[in-house]
């Protein structure tokens, strides 16, 4: 008889901690959207609710299910209760029998039930225990106090770490079933794991090696393994130890923007000695290799990934949980998120250390959408207990998630964790007191590294991000090897302009701060405190400080904003500009530099954050930016000099002229046209126009011009004209563009663009809008004033030229005719920010 795995056949109930009574609940689900739903609590995102819903995590919840074994279950030898996840601290009880007790969010428990059921009616209860007193009793482990957790133990507990508040996050420690839960049943032998691994031949030929574990096997079973692509069998093989799947003509998977994401569909069936089947299993097994290159060189040593052998620049972000209750993150959510980062050229995301391991679907749409993934483990800016007794609750969660995650054509790296040697206080306690230090070395450097060697075998491993190897207790941040956090931006509020003095191998932490826009701010503040300074407000700006960090950067470019909208607009523009100093200057430092990462792709409520997508999915002025500075080809145009502000307040108007370069990391050479000119903002030409001709390499960066403004002219010219780049194909399509100006915008003499705005329906839900400005008109926003989802816009958040018409296309979320369109955009740029 063949294995059988069934969803729980029965709805699950909630008990009211304070009141005893018993409602529906949902599963997967965790108790805080339970009580939402069953409209017990109010919205934890709004207003200041989530300081009045800090009991919930006081209280112990108790879930049961009262359910029937389903017929064709009771007929087997075996039967199993399997849960996906618990968060966290369970106690697991069926007909008042105890089945056990669980205290890791990260791993999947497995209970023989089989003797326990009765004929009719069973009853399964769950207690989850509050997390505070599971802190207090291992309060023995008591270092240093954790970053980002208020009240203090996170890092005692194997639980999503970011529940515990974080400087972009509240404060909501939940707890639930929050991963699916089934029963499975057998008689004979099962499929418990399939370990995939592959063989690249220096021909061209592949080898799909299979090693099957099973539970309850008798030896006389046989395994039939079979290769698929596009609907036909391309090898096959059966027999009982290791399989081996020759496949002679590979197609190969690539990152996005290298070339296609080819998934072969890889079946395997267990058989017994009959030739009966037993169970079967399918993965998508995308056939490529990874190499994380760490060659020394004269500058230190590489950091880069090489995939089927080519060198490949990390372009993306990081990724953190994308709700706080992750059990409300589906596919349709997933999707849209990911798709957003390969709409913004990327080919990397990195799943930070203090969220979660990511459920299948986010790794299946990586696999689909050529999204590299820097994987972390959950372990986040804390020291974390190392002894036996933690080990052994971490051991499984390591081996589960490395098998799970193993054969996904994403995955590039495991890193063990994020920042705990590169935290000052963290790092003078790992060096000071042996204990932390052989703790921290047993976990990072021993346990986590062991298991990926073994149940992975292929993908590297790295101790840390950022991390600097060889030594255990040396400086982890440091340029000349490994990957970088560079935060003095931003955190140390150094010159946006810093970034341009960077030598370092790979930058996979960097960012800015910004405003949520006013159509987010308006889902939960209320138009009263709609201010940055408010109670509101400042409870969803979860960084000490950050707004007087955000408008210290703000207030260097822009000129003074009235109200939130204009404040939110010009905050998220100072945060485009800064990560498109940051990355186009790593671009251009390609090979020495191989990767940009920046922090952070997402939010997980509406906050203040350095995200470039707000809660749930707008794109901000970062996120079109990224798209523009990631484009394959790109042409960039770096400023010579800054504007700076003296000590008496005396100006220093340092931008004296741009030089221009070509970045290309698409897999082809490629012809293009660099075309510059000087304008004023009416579009007269202010110098000759330059065209050159330029073949773009693969991994590319060429330093091709120089300009310099007129020196006899800078005064008059430098507030009223502008540099005007692109990078075109040989007929004349833009490939790239930029503006270069010759001061910071706040002291350019704008005249009113007067924006114009026509409309055409494409299709029924495509609109295409064209824009039209007078005058040159800096940051044209198209804001979607809807709430519910927004268009997606073909460009969004860029410069005009005088009398140029730019035609955006609307992919609308429903059919909507042009003038709802219209009446549903509202249209807004630099000029507009300040004006009373
Ligand atoms: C980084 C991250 C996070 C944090 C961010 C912003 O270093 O690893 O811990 O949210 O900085 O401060």
């Amino acid at each position: 008889m063949s294995c059988l795995r069934l969803a729980f056949p029965a709805p699950f109930e909630l008990q009211h901690a304070n009141t005893g009574a018993w409602h529906p609940a949902q599963v997967p689900g965790c108790i805080h959207t339970d009580l939402l739903r069953l409209g017990l609590i109010p919205d934890p995102f709004y207003g200041t609710n989530e300081r009045e819903l800090q009991w919930i995590e006081r209280r112990d919840w108790r879930y049961r299910s009262r359910f029937v074994v389903p017929e064709e279950l009771r007929q087997h030898r075996c039967i199993e209760l399997v849960f996906e996840g618990l968060d966290t601290i369970a106690e697991i009880s069926l007909n008042g029998i105890r089945l056990g007790r669980t205290e890791n969010m990260f791993v999947r428990h497995v209970f023989s039930i089989g003797e326990f059921l009765r004929p009719g009616q069973n009853e399964l209860e769950i207690t989850f225990r509050n997390t505070l007193d599971y802190l207090t009793e291992h309060r023995s482990w008591q270092p240093v106090k954790e970053r980002n957790d208020p009240v203090g133990g996170r890092s005692r507990i194997r639980k999503e770490q970011c529940q515990y508040s974080w400087d972009w996050g509240p404060r909501f420690v939940t707890c639930g079933i929050w991963r699916p839960v089934w029963l499975q049943a057998r008689s004979e032998a099962q499929l418990d794991h399939v370990h995939i691994a592959q063989e690249h031949h220096a021909g061209s030929g592949v080898t799909v090696r299979l090693k099957a574990r099973l539970t309850d096997a008798k030896g006389h079973e046989t395994l039939r393994a079979e290769l698929w692509l596009n609907g036909k069998s391309v090898a096959q093989i059966s027999g009982r130890d290791e399989l081996r799947l020759q496949v002679a003509d590979p197609q190969r998977w690539w990152p996005a923007g290298q070339g296609d994401q080819v998934l072969y569909d890889l079946r395997v069936e267990l058989l017994s000695a009959t030739g009966s089947v037993l169970d079967g299993m399918r993965r998508r097994v995308g056939l490529r290799t990874i190499k994380l290159v760490r060659d020394k060189d004269k500058e230190g040593e590489t950091f880069y990934f090489r995939v089927n052998g080519r060198p490949i620049f990390a372009k993306g972000a990081n990724w953190i949980p994308d709700h706080a209750f992750v059990t409300e993150c589906d596919r349709p959510r997933y999707q849209k998120r990911l798709q957003a980062a390969a709409d913004a050229h990327m080919n990397m995301v990195r799943v930070w250390g203090g969220g979660i391991y990511e459920s299948d679907t986010f790794y299946d749409l990586c696999d689909e959408l050529g999204l590299l993934v820097w994987q972390d483990f959950m372990f986040a800016c804390a020291l974390y207990p190392g002894a036996e007794a933690f080990c052994e609750v971490l051991r499984p969660e390591a081996v589960q998630q490395v098998e799970r995650l193993h054969d996904h054509a994403c995955l590039a790296l495991w890193c063990g964790n994020n920042e705990i040697p590169m935290i000052p206080e963290l790092f003078e306690e790992l060096r000071a007191n042996p204990e932390y230090g052989a703790n921290y070395a047993r976990v990072f450097h021993d346990l986590l590294p062991r298991v990926v060697a073994q149940c992975d075998g292929t993908t590297p491993y790295w101790p840390s991000s950022p991390w600097t190897a060889p030594e255990l207790f040396g400086d982890s941040n440091a340029d000349f090897a490994g990957d970088v956090h560079y935060w003095k931006v931003w955190h140390a509020r150094a010159p946006v302009k810093s970034y341009e003095a960077l030598r370092l191998r790979f930058c996979s932490e960097f960012g800015m701060q910004s405003y949520p826009s006013a159509e987010i701010a308006a889902t939960f503040c209320p138009p009263e405190e709609r201010n940055v300074f408010s109670p509101t407000m400042e409870n969803h700006q979860k960084n000490g400080g950050g707004n007087g960090t955000m408008l210290h950067y703000i207030v260097q470019r822009y000129r003074y904003a009235s109200g939130y909208e204009n404040l939110a607009y010009l905050s998220q523009l100072s945060q485009a500009h800064c990560m498109k100093i940051g990355v186009e200057h790593f671009r251009a430092s390609m090979p020495l530099t191989m990767g940009a990462l920046y922090w952070q792709l997402n939010d997980c409520w509406p906050v203040a954050s350095w995200s470039s997508l707000e809660f749930g999915g707008r794109w901000k002025a970062l996120h079109h930016e990224a798209r523009r500075f990631n484009a394959p080809s790109l042409v960039y145009a770096r400023a010579v000099g800054d504007v700076t502000i003296g000590r008496y307040n005396e100006i220093f108007e340092g931008i004296e002229g741009y030089t221009l370069h070509t970045i290309h990391d698409g897999p082809a050479p490629r012809p293009a046209v660099l075309v510059y000119s000087l304008r004023n903002f009416a579009g007269a030409l202010q110098s000759e126009e330059q065209r050159l001709n330029v073949l773009l390499e693969p991994g590319s960066s060429v330093s091709r011009a120089t300009f310099t403004l007129p020196q006899s002219h800078a005064d008059r010219l430098r507030a009223r004209c502008y540099l005007r780049v692109e990078l075109q194909t040989p007929e004349g399509e833009i490939l790239s563009r930029q503006n270069g100006l010759f001061t910071v915008p706040r002291f350019l003499q704008l005249d009113a663009p007067q924006l114009s705005l026509t409309f055409d329906t494409v299709a029924a839900n495509e609109v295409a809008v064209h824009l039209r400005a007078k005058s040159f008109a800096p940051s044209v926003a198209l804001i979607w004033k809807l709430p519910g989802e927004e268009p997606w816009f073909s460009d969004n958040w860029f410069d005009l030229h005088a009398n140029e018409e730019r035609r955006v296309s609307l992919r609308l979320p429903r059919s909507m005719s042009a003038d709802e369109v219209r009446s549903a955009l509202a249209v807004r740029s630099l000029w507009e920010s300040y004006q009373e």
